[in-house]
């Protein structure tokens, strides 16, 4: 008999029923919560017998994923492209890299609705590969900015167009602005000390956040295949060599900016205490860290980056971490409705660690802008 993970979510009961219909024969030998995303739950499958003897079983957010459809249907657009160009010019006997691909039930189906209404849908396991919240050092850092750089290789041919829209609004940041002000109105201001910080850091970067949407609507910067999801933990690392061998979680594929990948890979990576710590106020963006995710990224994508792109990826860095930090800090005001939170302040704590690397990415500004400049 299979134990339910998180016993206590009476949604999960349907899990092993669901988990068994995506396998030939039925028997399910492990089921575990995998990983810490923010938004959808996810689990790894052990079945027995198959030559395959792992799966990733995800429940879809679906407030947040609206038209869980279309997000299917860019994972299998995703894994056609890049089986497509690794077969046409294969990356050599000493590297290998996949992307998961879509599983679907005994009978057909891409998905399992359960009868409480859950989306379920199951993407194949990368074997013998392991991911870090953080990174350890430069070799990593260059492995994870290669990850990336791979993958916005591989989809470079494919017209951005090809993809939808799965979410209207994903990191274009004047948005998230905009709902901030929302709902601050709609809330009111708070006392404490901790939130009085995040009311100030915001009113004084206001101005920022249409950066890169500006640019985009003169035309400077164009939209293409974006991941938009690239942090550290959704990059696979090879468990005997650590080289990048995927980049997971592709449900955030869709047209964008490559500037919201290289910025939120960057301020995910060269933050070594991670997003999780507690202890905000020692944050600090860490620019060896950056130059080697930065190195490991242009050694693929340096060919596809014009001279206006290269212009805007300090930018681009500064502008992902305040954002990511506005939205954590939205979200707490609102009352934690959008990313799953451990505690009430979870997404307070989580918003000022953003606040801060932001304010460390400012402090060295002059030395980021140097890195790229001698990288370029
Ligand atoms: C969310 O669910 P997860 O952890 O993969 C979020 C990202 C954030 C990230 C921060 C769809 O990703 O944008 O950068 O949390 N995903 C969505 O950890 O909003
Ligand atoms: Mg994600």
């Amino acid at each position: 008999m299979i134990k339910i993970p998180q016993g206590r979510d009476k949604t999960l009961d349907q899990l092993p029923a669901v988990a068994e219909q995506f396998t030939a024969s039925g028997r399910v030998l492990d089921l575990r919560e995998y990983g810490n995303g923010n938004v959808n739950d996810t689990f790894l499958v052990t079945v027995a017998g198959a030559a395959k003897p792992h799966f990733i079983l995800q429940r879809l957010n679906l407030r947040v994923f609206r038209r869980p459809e279309l997000v299917m249907g860019n994972l299998v657009t995703v894994s056609e492209q890049v089986c497509r160009r690794l077969g046409r010019a294969p990356l050599g006997a000493d590297r290998r890299f996949e992307v998961p691909r879509v599983l679907l039930t005994r009978e057909g189906r891409d998905h399992v609705i359960d009868p409480g209404g859950g989306f379920w849908r199951a993407i194949s396991f990368i074997e013998a590969a392991e991911t870090f919240d953080t990174i350890k050092d430069a070799g990593h850092g260059r492995e994870v900015g290669y990850a990336l750089g791979r993958f916005h290789t591989l989809l470079s041919d494919l017209p951005p167009d090809r993809l939808a829209d799965t979410l209207p609004g994903f990191h274009v940041t004047p948005g998230y602005l905009a709902h901030y002000d929302e709902v601050l109105e709609r809330q009111g201001a708070r006392r404490a000390p901790e939130v009085n910080y995040g009311l100030a850091f915001v009113a004084e970067r206001r101005a920022l956040a249409s950066v890169l949407e500006d640019a985009r609507a003169q035309g400077r910067l164009r939209p293409r295949p974006m991941h938009g999801d690239p942090k550290v933990n959704n990059v696979m690392l090879d468990t005997a060599t650590g080289q990048a061998v995927s980049m997971v979680d592709l449900d955030t594929v869709k047209p964008g900016l490559v500037h919201y990948d290289i910025g939120d890979s960057l301020r995910s990576g060269c933050n070594p205490r991670g997003e999780e710590t507690g202890d905000w106020e020692a944050v600090r963006f860490e620019p060896e860290l950056c130059r080697a995710m930065l190195q490991g990224y242009l050694s693929l994508a340096r060919d596809f980056l014009t001279e206006t792109d290269y212009a805007y990826l300090y930018d681009a860095i500064r502008l992902l971490t305040f954002e990511l930090g506005l939205r954590f800090f939205t979200d707490y005001l609102a009352g934690n409705v959008y990313f799953k939170a451990r505690h009430p302040e979870h997404n307070l704590a989580r918003a000022l660690v953003q606040f801060k690397l932001t304010e460390r990415v400012e402090s060295q500004a002059a030395v980021i802008r140097a890195i790229i400049r001698d990288l370029k």
